[in-house]
């Protein structure tokens, strides 16, 4: 039997859906996902530059990291699986998308109900006066770039050991509470509180359909563990 049957199903008859997607939905749209193959820049794993130490002890380099993840950004098109995500959220009566993804291309894509839970990198933060505001440059005029105080930039995003915005977990945490359906795609859910969510759905009486080309930790608790390309599975998942 069609191993999509039984979730497409799900995903028909299901009124309340959330979505949580991490940087292999992203990967057919070319950007290297944190833990895969293209995941290296310099030979630097995320985890290290991801930082608040590595930022204090080396800025530049840092900023050069999302240098280079905002040129690639900036260069590449959301992918079929943005897009059904955004076909989904049409026909669903209640929908949250809750991306670990700083990329913004579920909102390219059409995606309106989006939770950025680990930030955007469009944004950026000054580090003195605290000022948040979008930010577009690619590339920056200068690296590290400055705030209009003089004040040192950050990227808007949530490093390691950063707590996540709390207003924007709240909701996260609400949206899946709440939802009879949550689909987990292309994370390798060993990020928390992010990952958190799948046993919350499983607690809150919710089926969980994950769709990832690996096996995760998550592969055994969920009720449909679709092994393919988002892009793919997600498009088919819609037909
Ligand atoms: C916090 C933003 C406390 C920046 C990111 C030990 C045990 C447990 C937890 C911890 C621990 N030690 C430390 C922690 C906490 C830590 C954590 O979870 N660490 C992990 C590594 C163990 N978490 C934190 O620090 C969080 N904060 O806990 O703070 C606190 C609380 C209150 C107050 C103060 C402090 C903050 C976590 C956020 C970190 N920021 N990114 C940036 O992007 O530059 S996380 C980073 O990883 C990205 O956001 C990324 O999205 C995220 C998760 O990775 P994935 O998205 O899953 O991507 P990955 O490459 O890993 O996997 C891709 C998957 O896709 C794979 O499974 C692959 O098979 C699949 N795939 C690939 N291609 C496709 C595909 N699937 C389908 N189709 C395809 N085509
Ligand atoms: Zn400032």
């Amino acid at each position: 039997m069609d191993t999509l049957e039984a979730p497409r199903t799900i995903l028909r008859t299901s009124s309340r859906i959330c979505v949580l997607t991490g940087a292999g939905v992203s990967a057919e749209s070319g950007i290297p996902t944190f833990r895969g193959p293209g995941g290296l820049w310099r030979n630097f794993r995320p985890e290290a530059l991801a930082t608040p130490a590595a930022f204090a002890r080396d800025p530049i380099l840092v900023w050069e990291w999302y240098q280079w993840r905002r040129e690639i950004i900036a260069a590449a098109q959301p992918n079929a699986g943005h897009f059904a995500l955004k076909e989904l959220e049409a026909r669903a009566a209640a929908f949250t998308l809750i991306t670990q993804n700083v990329d913004g291309l579920h909102q390219r894509a059409g995606s309106r109900n989006v939770l950025e839970i680990h930030g955007s990198i469009w944004t950026v933060r000054c580090t003195v006066c605290g000022k948040q505001q979008a930010n577009h440059d690619v590339p920056l005029p200068a690296l590290p770039p400055r705030c209009a105080c003089g004040g040192l930039l950050r990227p808007g995003v949530v490093w390691f050991g950063e707590g996540l915005d709390t207003q924007v977990w709240h909701n996260a945490e609400k949206a899946v509470r709440a939802a009879e359906l949550l689909l987990v795609a292309g994370t390798s859910a060993v990020v928390y509180p992010a990952a958190s969510l799948v046993p919350l759905a499983k607690s809150s009486g919710a089926q969980v359909v994950e769709i990832n080309l690996d096996e995760t930790p998550i592969s055994d608790a969920v009720d449909f563990s679709l092994r393919g390309a988002s892009g793919q599975i997600l498009t088919e998942l819609l037909q």
